[in-house]
């Protein structure tokens, strides 16, 4: 006999950002009646008129099916439902300590509509110990015990931005709940689209397992970057270095960079470094080589440039975090923008997955065109698909500049034939 853990099938997701609402979609589609939740009105207004605020590989179809069948309803309150799914975003204030305020609010909102037998699932990352010490004791404000009235969980989303339809469906999913029976009622939830392996764990060590999948990247593009600047000291190529090394059957070193940017990996070691500052210092030291990587490209331009950046002007190529997607949180080429900018230079910057980019400081331009005209540097900051296709001849004819900074390895031979003198991060002379 099957239990039939939720007869109603409906399901409140609090967070339509890039995991709530590739997630909320995805239950609407799949015979859930799903009511999503943000708190900002601009997003629900957007989507509620067929808009959509973020870009994602599909997204847009997935959310128009799910919004016309009637199976997706957006809000600003949460409401009553057998599972609610906190998606919200966990940020961390300057001096690095995570922002818990959405995940409260959130919290607190479903304390106010939680009845007997709902699931509840924490999936926004969280220090440790978030679920049993912060979200547990303000749902059981509302009189209901946790694990005996109502089941709770915690559940790390692991999608790639870029990927997110995809791996939502089949990465394996973690669940750890507060009881066995809380993380089975999780594992009932997801698997209405879930193809990849669903496991059950408890609620603090699925939480673990998050921050430490994203710290044991971070930690190892930061020995990228040092060996890459390991390599310039040594007149290494570290590219052709890395590569070889990767021949080896039990290596895989990662690529070096302008620095690690994203909502995840250069904010989630952190909550690692803040609950145990005197055991996480490898964690600390990663972060540190890859926040560092920024002020080092931008050395690098300034020496370039004769020493002094003043009045120079520099076309940025790429705002983005990170290759063919359109988000500029954290992003280390904003902020050698910034630093290059700081320093006196004029920056003109595009970034073609939004073109409508505005920063204070520097300016953002909508052609490729309009960045490379009248530039007396181009650094590439971002490896996207569009840069890779560039006709470096063609370029040339655009841009009188003749200096190029490619810290993503994307340029090749042509670009030396065209004319162009190019500095290749973590290329040693
Ligand atoms: N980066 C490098 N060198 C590399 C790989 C990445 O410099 O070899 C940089 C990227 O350019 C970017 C940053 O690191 O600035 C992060 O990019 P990413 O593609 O490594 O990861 P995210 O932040 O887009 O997504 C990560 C993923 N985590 C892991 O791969 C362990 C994803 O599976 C998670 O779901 C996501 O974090 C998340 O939301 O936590």
């Amino acid at each position: 006999m099957t239990i039939d853990f939720f007869p109603q099938k409906r399901l409140c997701v609090l967070g339509l950002g890039y995991i709530g609402l590739p997630t909320a979609a995805m239950f609407a589609t799949h015979g859930w009646h799903v009511t999503g939740v943000d708190s900002k009105a601009s997003v629900v207004e957007t989507l509620q008129s067929g808009g959509l605020h973020i870009q994602e590989h599909g997204l847009r179809e997935l959310v128009h099916t799910a919004i016309s069948s009637g199976n997706l309803q957006v809000s600003r309150e949460a409401v009553p439902a057998d599972a609610f799914i906190i998606a919200v975003p966990t940020p961390f204030y300057a001096d690095k300590r995570a922002d818990m305020r959405a995940v409260t609010a959130a919290t607190q909102a479903i304390a106010g509509v939680l009845q007997p037998g709902n699931l509840v699932v924490l999936e926004s990352t969280s220090p440790p110990r978030t679920t049993v010490d912060l979200v547990q004791p303000i749902l059981e404000q509302s009189g209901l015990r946790a694990g005996v009235d109502f089941h709770l969980a915690y559940s790390p989303e692991r999608v790639l931005p870029g990927r997110i339809l995809v791996e939502l469906v089949e990465n394996a999913r973690v669940i750890g709940g507060v009881t066995g029976q809380s993380a089975e009622t999780g594992r009932a939830l997801y698997a209405a689209f879930v193809k990849g392996e669903i496991v059950l764990t408890d609620a603090t060590t699925a939480e673990m397992v998050k921050l430490m999948e994203n710290t044991y990247r971070d930690v190892n593009i930061a020995i990228a970057n040092e060996f890459g600047r390991l390599a310039e000291r040594f007149g290494v190529d570290v590219w052709e270095a890395i590569s070889l090394a990767n021949r080896h059957p039990r290596v895989k070193i990662l690529q070096p960079g302008p620095g690690v940017g994203g909502h995840c990996i250069s904010v989630d070691p952190w909550f690692l470094v803040e609950a145990a500052p005197d055991l996480a210092q490898l964690i600390r030291q990663a972060r540190q080589v890859n926040d560092d990587q920024p002020a080092l490209v931008t050395g690098r331009i300034r020496e370039l440039l004769g020493g002094d950046l003043a009045g120079k002007r520099i076309a940025a190529l790429g705002l983005s975090y990170k290759p063919d997607v359109d988000d500029l949180r954290e992003s280390p080429a904003v902020e050698i923008a910034h630093l290059l900018s700081a320093a006196g230079a004029q920056v003109i910057a595009f970034e073609p997955n939004k073109p409508d980019a505005v920063f204070e400081g520097f300016r953002c331009v909508d052609t490729i065109e309009t960045a490379l005209a009248g530039a007396d540097l181009i650094v590439i900051l971002v490896g996207h698909r569009v840069f890779r296709d560039l006709v470096p001849a063609r370029v040339a004819q655009i841009s009188a500049a003749r200096q190029v900074v490619d810290t993503v390895n994307l340029t090749n031979a042509d670009w030396q034939k065209a004319g162009f003198q190019v500095t290749r991060l973590g290329v040693g002379k």
